[in-house]
């Protein structure tokens, strides 16, 4: 197996593998890459979770959704409202590009991003304990330690949504199950070019950043193409982006690398900073309050010395 192919435009394609979980399991671990593996067992939901059989088989529920007017989703300027809709009313609008019944409007998209609780008590998602009479039907791949697994999320969205490029702390493999969807991600190391407002970054169109955003990586950038039944593993910092082209469900299972004490105790997302992180980043702050008491080449002086520090201790070597 060689990896990764490359195309001609310096975009990477993820290497789709069709091997057992035991051997994609192994490939994962050691090269901590995006890899796609495809024709493994996810369970009878890749057949009973078609719209019309999914709808039959959930219970009533209310549930928080992205309601948007545009597809690609843009936490900067909130283009989209939060809404509470009953999930099956929500798998029948999902799968319209129309309507009768509207929060905005007849064309509006969808997006469920499923979560435990309500905002006054939070809890991680939890696909057994959430959707208990559907979560028999989907098999968590044996990827990784079962005593690691964080989250098991359900994820149901109209043909054309777009989520913004962000991270996450945990690793994630993101399972497919209904619809296609294009993913496109970017290294922990491009970290300098994404942007970044925490842990999104504020380029809405990838394709096309705009001359506010120039080091935005248009071509360093590793994609797949997901099909009913992928799973798609995203290691822990990368940068991704994902594109419904239709009606789609999805269950990604979230899980620590890491020890836990490195993880902050009421991350219910799987996307807060780890916890020496975020102690650095507000020690920064410090450092940068402490540099502007300085005239401004002083401060330059002192800050290239700094970051001179880091890049030597803390940088990988490529
Ligand atoms: O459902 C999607 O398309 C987005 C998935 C995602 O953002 C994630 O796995 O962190």
């Amino acid at each position: 197996m060689s990896f990764p192919f490359r195309k001609m435009s310096g975009i990477v394609n993820i290497p789709i593998l069709e091997i057992s979980q035991e051997e994609f399991r192994k490939v994962m671990t050691e090269r901590r890459e995006p890899l796609v593996l495809r024709g493994s067992d996810l369970g009878s939901c890749t057949r009973t979770w078609s719209p019309e059989k999914l709808s039959e088989r959930l219970n009533p529920r209310q549930v928080r959704v992205h309601v948007g007017q545009e597809q690609d989703l843009d936490f900067r300027t909130k283009n989209f409202k939060y809404c509470d809709i009953d999930i099956k009313e929500l798998v029948k609008r999902a799968q319209n590009k129309t309507n009768e019944e509207f929060f905005i409007d007849k064309s509006e998209i969808y997006y469920l991003r499923s979560i435990s609780g309500d905002s006054r008590n939070l809890q991680v998602s939890n696909l057994d304990q959430d959707f208990p009479e559907i979560s028999s039907d989907f098999k968590i791949p044996d990827l990784f330690p079962p005593d690691q697994m964080f989250s098991s999320v359900l994820r149901i969205s109209s043909g054309g949504v777009r989520i913004w490029t962000h991270y996450d702390v945990t690793d994630n493999v993101y399972c497919q199950i209904t619809g296609r969807k294009s993913a496109v991600l970017w290294p922990p190391s491009q970290a300098n070019n994404m942007y970044l407002q925490g842990d999104k970054s504020m380029v809405a169109d990838i394709d096309s950043p705009g001359s506010e955003f120039p080091l935005f990586p248009v071509s360093n950038r590793w994609e797949a193409e997901l099909e009913p039944g992928d799973i798609l593993f995203i290691p822990s910092l990368w940068f991704h982006n994902m594109k419904a082209h239709d009606f789609g469900v999805a269950v990604n299972v979230f899980w620590k690398e890491l020890e836990s004490k490195f993880y902050d105790p009421k991350d219910y997302y799987g996307n807060k900073e780890l916890v020496p992180g975020a102690k650095s980043l507000t020690m920064l702050d410090n450092i940068i309050k402490q540099l502007t008491l300085l005239p401004p080449q002083y401060a330059d002086f002192y800050a290239r010395r700094c970051v001179e520090k880091l890049e030597k201790k803390c940088y990988l070597k490529d």
